[in-house]
């Protein structure tokens, strides 16, 4: 054994590495090489019978060459999975944002959640009656959600309230009457809005309270507004989404933005559930808004959408319908 043997096991095996097509190939060679019958191991047995001044330089180059080998497999290792990644990712890729096919959106029988088809249909109905469907933040001021609704900060109608609060002081709107503060700022009257919406409370839950639930409120500005006007749009609102007239009862209220002020609960699987909050717009109010009380009033209401929903279909728990259970959702499609 001569150093050209260790030398020339030098070139072939760093090339038989190289030519290593895939990670098969590459366990093939390296079992060759270094394997119990590997050319290495032979030639590492084959020492022992060397000359002992020989065996000590070759046997340092040939521990060098096995150093160089591990180094050789482990990068051509990395170099060939990566490449088997690139070719997966490139055989398997789907482009997520093509529409779906019209067929597999039918097979797969996507649908909308109660909520929103709801949601919709009282849209259809208020803009039938010459309502405009508005929007407003969730994160709120204090101003919009309380101040200008007459709550002031040390109103005792903020405990019924409490919400979420942000470090920079503002809160996550306790109810859609924040919308009304802001359609009063930007709209003239006569003006008619629904807006629906998402709200937050600290709340106790349980079967018909949600920490995080649906409203939507109603305002109608304009001249000689009556109660009568009210029950009127409620009646209205209450048989089209049901389709027939239901069992509701009328009662006072007391919120601080409305006067006088009425609670309207329907029949719902043998008890009264408390569903659409009503009244005649505060004179306050409507001066925060910048509205002359003298020559403008209005009424307004904020319906519980989620309780709404819940007895349009017979559902027991509010808390299924932000479950995110399929189970639930795929009996409304
Ligand atoms: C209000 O939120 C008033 N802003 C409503 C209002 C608007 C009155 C305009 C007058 C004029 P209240 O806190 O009662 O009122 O909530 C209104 C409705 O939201 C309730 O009747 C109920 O249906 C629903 N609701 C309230 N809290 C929850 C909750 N935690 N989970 C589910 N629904 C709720």
């Amino acid at each position: 054994m001569t150093k050209e043997t260790v030398e020339d096991l030098r070139r072939t095996s760093l090339a038989s590495v190289e030519a290593a097509a895939t990670i098969e190939e590459l366990d093939n060679a390296r079992r060759e090489l270094l394997g119990k019958k590997g050319s290495l191991t032979q030639i590492l047995k084959g020492l022992g019978g060397v000359d002992p001044e020989l065996r000590k330089e070759l046997g340092s180059l040939v521990n060098q060459l096995k150093g160089e080998l591990d180094g050789a497999i482990e990068l051509r290792r990395k170099a060939l999975s990566s490449a088997k990644l690139d070719q997966a990712l490139e055989r398997e890729w789907i482009d997520v944002s093509l529409p779906v096919h019209s067929r597999i959106a039918l097979a797969d029988n996507g649908g909308l959640h109660p909520l929103t088809r709801v949601q919709r249909e009282l849209e259809h109905i208020f803009r039938g009656l010459g309502f405009t469907v508005v929007d407003g933040p969730e994160v709120e001021t204090d101003y919009c959600n309380f101040e200008a609704l007459n709550i002031p900060d040390t109103h005792p109608a903020r405990d019924m309230q409490d919400t979420f609060f942000t470090t920079c002081g503002h809160l996550l709107r306790t109810h859609t009457s924040s919308i009304q503060v802001r359609s009063l700022q930007r709209m003239k009257p006569p003006l008619r809005i629904v807006a629906p919406g998402r709200c937050f409370r600290y709340e106790r839950l349980d079967a018909s309270h949600e920490h995080t639930f649906y409203q939507m409120e109603g305002m109608m500005i304009d001249r000689h507004v009556t109660v009568g006007h009210l029950i009127y749009f409620m009646r209205t609102l209450l048989r089209e989404i049901f389709g027939g007239e239901q069992k509701i009862r009328l009662r006072p209220g007391y919120f601080p933005f409305v006067e006088p002020g009425f609670e309207l609960d329907i029949w719902f699987q043998g008890r009264w559930l408390e569903l659409l909050p009503c009244g005649l717009v505060h004179p306050k109010v409507l001066e925060f808004g910048g509205i002359d009380s003298s020559e403008w009033n209005g009424f307004a209401f904020g319906l519980g959408l989620s309780r709404l929903v819940m007895s349009r279909f017979q559902i027991d728990d509010i808390r299924h319908l932000q479950s995110g259970d399929l189970r639930f959702a795929k009996q409304f499609r």
